[in-house]
């Protein structure tokens, strides 16, 4: 049985400049925070990472050879603008290349503006948590629209603001690696500020471009259905899926999530008049990211510690994950995926989705040439028939990125985790299509599954 896909169906693969890049020092780069946060927490750095940023034509011919008609990248900040403000051309004559190089060989490039790498210059402005970073990414989104805009049609201004502001500024697990709550709140408010000056400033430039954000979405199980539960379940879903969402969808933030976080006493003293009218810029389309649900439980003792990662949520945890895992220890839950995309479709009043990025990590072993990664087979497949469910069932999904295009550098994991379609060996740098490649470049051929 095919499960056929809709014509003129996206499909692509992602990658993220910090993730792939290597060559930080090259052609006049400026240190980004997590250049800086790896050095200082003594982690593995993003350097060589994959040498994509001189290995950039074999990379685009691999995609080229697996058929993949769209390729979502992301920009370098501190490429493009070493201290975040002046303009370094050679930084900006990469990414050029870059999308010559994809439309000759016909792949479609769509541009991410901020997936995570702050200037570290902007980050001693004191970063997110500081408004007046939000002009300064306008500046910036202007700037890179101006040299690619004749070329690049899809803009997405950012990439999963959560992880930005929460993991960064929350629980300090990401760059820059700050414990601030309250802070974590302000930066996630000037990061949506961010978006909406920005898609203000790509569309003041002219052109016909596709303006969107991306949000990681986290569908939140209980296993016990009882008010305490159902309460738990409600604030982290508040909090994880809404809090970026009903903003942009010119909603403001709920009332209740207002509430949940009131005692931090930082977000609502942050939001200035105008800012959600900013905020609400319209959208062409929403970038949806989906890896794993969470499961998420009361605490009896409000002031235990927890292992909820989210900031202002005492007197809740989240449970460990259930059945098949992958690497990174996140449960496998397609039919979460499903449900996600059609709460979605209804929330968000029929903006067409693209799902900018679905994979997961697993221990892969490189044999005589071949890596035969059945699992992450297995788990596209389950993924996109649960795309296609929703599919069928009325959700608008427009295209699907598998993240990720190679084996990278996964954040504060460093080089432990393999999302990669491509095996890459970071000694010597060799790439190797894994099965799942193939089975990914099938799929596209045949528009289904
Ligand atoms: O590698 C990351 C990516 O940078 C953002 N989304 C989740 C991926 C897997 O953790």
């Amino acid at each position: 049985m095919t499960l056929g896909f809709p014509d003129g169906f996206r499909w692509g693969t992602a990658t993220a400049a910090y993730q792939i890049e290597g060559s930080t020092t090259a052609d006049g780069r400026g240190p980004s925070i997590w250049d800086t946060f790896t050095v200082r927490s003594g982690l593995a750095t993003g350097d060589p990472a994959c040498d994509h940023y001189r290995r950039y034509r074999e990379d685009v011919r691999l995609l080229s050879e697996l058929g993949v008609p769209y390729y979502r990248f992301s920009v370098a900040w501190s490429r493009v603008m070493p201290d975040g403000r002046t303009v370094e051309p050679r930084g900006l004559a990469f990414y050029d290349r870059l999308v010559d190089t994809l439309l000759e060989h016909g792949i479609t490039p769509m541009v991410t503006l901020y997936h995570w790498d702050l200037p570290e210059a902007l980050q001693a402005e004191g970063g997110w948590p500081n408004r007046e970073l939000a002009d300064n990414f306008a500046d910036y989104a202007l700037t890179v629209h101006k040299a690619l805009g004749d070329r690049v049609r899809q803009w997405t201004t950012i990439n999963e603001p959560f992880c930005a502001a929460f993991i960064g500024y929350g629980n300090g697990d990401h760059a820059p690696g700050i414990q601030d709550e309250g802070a974590a709140l302000v930066a996630g408010h000037n990061l949506l500020l961010a978006h909406g000056k920005a898609a203000q400033a790509l569309r003041s430039d002219g052109g016909e471009q596709e303006v969107s954000i991306v949000l990681n979405f986290a569908p939140v199980l209980t296993d016990v259905d009882d008010a305490a539960h159902r309460e738990a379940a409600r604030k982290f879903d508040f909090l994880h899926n809404r809090f970026f969402l009903d903003p942009l969808l010119g909603r403001g933030y709920p009332p209740e999530l207002l509430a949940d976080l009131a005692h931090l006493g930082t977000l609502e003293p942050a939001i200035a008049d105008g800012d959600l009218e900013i905020i609400a810029q319209p959208l062409d389309v929403l970038g949806v990211n989906y890896y794993a649900p969470a499961r998420a439980m009361p605490l009896e003792d409000p002031e235990a510690d927890s292992n909820c990662p989210l900031p202002g949520l005492r007197g809740m945890d989240v449970q460990p994950p259930r059945g098949e895992l992958t690497s990174l220890g996140w449960e496998q839950r397609p039919e979460c995926f499903t449900e996600l995309l059609l709460w979605l479709q209804g929330h968000c009043d029929g903006l067409p989705l693209v799902i900018a990025e679905n994979g997961a990590a697993f221990e892969d072993e490189v044999v005589e040439g071949r890596v035969h990664d059945k699992k992450r087979v297995q788990y596209f497949a389950d993924h996109l028939a649960a795309v296609h469910a929703a599919i069928e069932r009325g959700a608008d999904v427009r295209g699907y990125m598998a993240w990720s295009l190679l084996d990278n550098f996964e954040w504060a994991m460093g080089y432990t985790q393999r999302f990669g379609l491509v095996h890459v060996d970071f000694e010597t740098q060799e790439r190797v299509l894994k099965d799942s490649a193939l089975f990914y470049a099938d799929v596209v051929a045949r528009n289904g599954l």
